[in-house]
């Protein structure tokens, strides 16, 4: 392909996909090496189509596997995967990365699925910051789907399944504790809840679980609805508007689907839901809201980065200066904040 002059050659390789230019790409952008900006801004015309799908939920609950069937059910219609795993609870043992890696190695060796691991909080902005521009460059490189996988803990994490444009929430049955104890978070970001390991014990418990929640999350408003929707009745009968999915009111009501990932039981009614979600997303105005929360979220982070990166830059031996200062207590660090903040707005 032809571009014009001055497109950074990592980008030039991206664009051209290149699986050893997606890499160091990901690698560029992941460490902010020198004039990783600069290859941002020649990606970034060429994003903005990928269908980025957020995975998170408690460790082990099954995450990976059900990725996995996800990749291999999209990989059928044709579709070029990326994933992006993200690690934050092992940086330095990589443990749980190696377990994804294994878990999703048969895809490997497929040029159009790409697999990349984030461990590393990185210098400024951390790990959501990282796992944005990841998702851009694995958009550019042409992806139809960018699935992030993260454990569902942590500000970070929760940020990162934010930039998402459909969450799927995988529960585990027997996690009953850990679901009151995330509930607020889990009920604010889940578009689609797998109960996955159906094969165990408990999982009718835990559908129950999420079905109250839905319904205390839906009160007041309107009664909860008396049949909740469920992949398998899903695959039955067409889909029932008015119990899950969209709603007459123009919102959306979670669907809870049960599946054994590790028998790809039930993931193409995950994979169905999400579509929906999807669908409901481009079309609806709470979907667009969405879509301009997230641009701002993000644009705001990239502005705070940048901010904090110029101001560190510009104000370096007067910070230092001042942490001597607060050091020897000749000064509180507020005030000292304070001088620098307004030395940089008059710089
Ligand atoms: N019985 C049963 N086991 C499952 C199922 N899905 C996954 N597992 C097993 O559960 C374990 C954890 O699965 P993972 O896919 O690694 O879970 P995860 O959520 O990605 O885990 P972390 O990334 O470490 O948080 C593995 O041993 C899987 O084989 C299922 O549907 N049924
Ligand atoms: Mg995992």
């Amino acid at each position: 392909m032809n571009y014009p002059t001055g497109v950074h050659p990592i980008a030039r390789k991206v664009l051209d996909r290149d699986p050893r230019g997606v890499a160091r790409a990901c690698r560029f952008v992941d460490d902010r090496l020198d004039g990783y900006v600069d290859l941002m801004k020649d990606l970034f015309p060429h994003t903005g189509k990928a269908w980025i799908v957020g995975v998170t939920g408690n460790p082990g609950a099954g995450k990976s596997t059900l990725t996995d069937r996800l990749v291999e059910l999209w990989r059928k219609e044709g579709r070029r995967v990326g994933v992006v795993a993200v690690d934050p609870t092992s940086p330095f043992s990589g443990g749980a990365i190696l377990g994804d890696r294994i878990r999703m190695q048969r895809h490997f060796e497929d040029p159009d699925v790409f697999i990349r691991s984030l461990a590393t909080r990185g210098a400024l902005g951390g790990l959501s910051r990282s796992a944005v521009d990841v998702v851009r460059v694995l958009d550019a490189w042409g992806a139809d789907v960018v699935i992030v996988e993260t454990v569902g803990v942590g500000q970070d994490e929760l940020e990162i399944t934010r930039s998402a444009h459909s969450t799927l929430v995988v529960v585990a049955p027997g996690l009953g504790d850990d679901i009151q104890a995330a509930k607020a978070g889990i009920m604010e970001i889940a578009d689609v809840f797998a109960v996955n390991k159906a094969d165990r014990e408990g999982a009718d418990a835990t559908v129950r679980d999420l079905e109250l929640m839905i319904a205390l999350g839906r009160k007041i408003l309107e009664p909860p609805p008396s049949t909740k929707a469920d992949c398998h009745s899903m695959a039955a009968a067409p889909v029932r508007r008015d119990v899950a999915g969209h709603e007459a009111d123009g919102s959306w009501t979670t669907p809870i689907c049960r599946c054994v990932a590790t028998h790809n039981d039930g993931v193409d009614g995950v994979g169905k839901w999400l579509e929906e979600h999807r669908r409901w997303a481009s079309q609806s105005s709470a979907g667009m809201k969405r879509h301009g929360q997230r641009v701002r979220d993000q644009f705001e982070t990239e502005m705070r980065d940048a901010l904090v990166e110029a101001a560190l830059r510009a104000l370096r031996p007067q910070i230092d200066a001042a942490v001597a200062d607060v050091s020897a207590r000749k000064a509180d660090p507020y005030s000292a904040c304070e001088a620098l903040v307004e030395a940089f707005r008059r710089s």
